[in-house]
C-alpha cells in the first residue's frame, strides 16, 4: 500500500539548485522602490515603443488589454539577495508587443522607461523569445500599485531591478545606455546566475 508523505525527499530538495549564488529564499514579497509609488491614472496611461527617438507604436490601457495575453510563472531574484519562487504573472510578451507594432527588434539594446522617472537597460535578446513581458496581473489579480501596477516589465531571469515597475515604454537604442541603477554602479546585464551585481562583475 502506498504511504503518502513518505517519499524519501528532504524539504530542501530542489531549493538549493534554484537559488543563484548568494541568494536566500523568501516567502513574502518585499517592496523595493527608489522613491514613492507614483499615481498612475488608467484613463491617461499609455505604453509607447520607440526606435531611438522615433515612436513606432503606442497603446492606451484599453487597447493594451486587447493584445494577446500570456502567463509566466517564474522564480525572481533581487540583487538585495532575496529570491522568491513560482511567482505567477500574466501580460503581453515583448514578442507580441513587437509583432503588434509591426517591427522586428531594431537594435541590440533596450531602455525601459517608467512613470516615476526610473529607467533600466536590458539587452534586447533578454526580452525576446518568450523571456519577458509587460505584466498587468500578479497571482490572478491586477498588480498592486506598490509592485508596479498597472503594468510592469518582467524579466525574471535577470536581477529584479531590471523589471521596471509602472512601465510606460520601451526604447530601442543602438548603444547600451545605462539606466537609473546602472548609472549608480549596477551591472549593465544583471544575470543572477553569474552574480552580475555591480559594474565589472
Ligand atoms: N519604476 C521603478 N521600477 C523599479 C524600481 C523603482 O524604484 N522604480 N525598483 C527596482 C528594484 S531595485 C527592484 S528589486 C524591484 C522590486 O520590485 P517589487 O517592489 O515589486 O519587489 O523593482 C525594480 N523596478
Ligand atoms: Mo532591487
Amino acid at each position: 500500500m502506498a504511504t503518502r508523505g513518505f517519499t524519501g525527499r528532504r524539504p530542501t530538495d530542489g531549493i538549493v539548485e534554484r537559488l543563484p549564488p548568494g541568494q536566500y529564499l523568501t516567502e513574502d514579497f518585499p517592496v523595493l522602490s527608489a522613491g514613492p509609488t507614483p499615481r498612475v491614472d488608467l484613463a491617461t496611461w499609455r505604453f509607447t515603443v520607440k526606435d531611438g527617438v522615433r515612436p513606432v507604436a503606442s497603446w492606451s490601457f484599453d487597447e493594451f488589454n486587447q493584445l494577446p495575453r500570456t502567463k509566466l510563472t517564474r522564480d525572481i531574484h533581487c540583487v538585495t539577495k532575496w529570491s522568491k519562487f513560482n511567482t505567477a504573472w500574466s501580460g503581453v510578451t515583448i514578442d507580441d508587443i513587437l509583432a503588434e507594432a509591426g517591427i522586428a527588434a531594431p537594435s541590440p539594446f533596450t531602455l525601459a522607461h517608467a512613470y516615476d522617472g526610473y529607467s533600466t537597460n536590458v539587452p534586447t535578446d533578454d526580452l525576446t523569445n518568450g523571456k519577458a513581458m509587460i505584466a498587468t496581473h500578479f497571482e490572478g489579480q491586477p498588480i498592486p500599485p506598490n509592485h508596479g501596477g498597472p503594468a510592469r516589465l518582467l524579466v525574471p531571469h535577470l536581477y529584479f531591478w531590471k523589471s521596471a515597475k509602472w512601465v510606460n515604454g520601451l526604447q530601442f537604442t543602438n548603444r547600451d545606455e545605462a539606466g537609473f541603477w546602472e548609472l549608480r554602479g549596477y551591472h549593465m546585464r544583471g544575470d543572477p546566475w553569474q552574480e552580475q551585481r555591480f559594474t565589472g562583475d
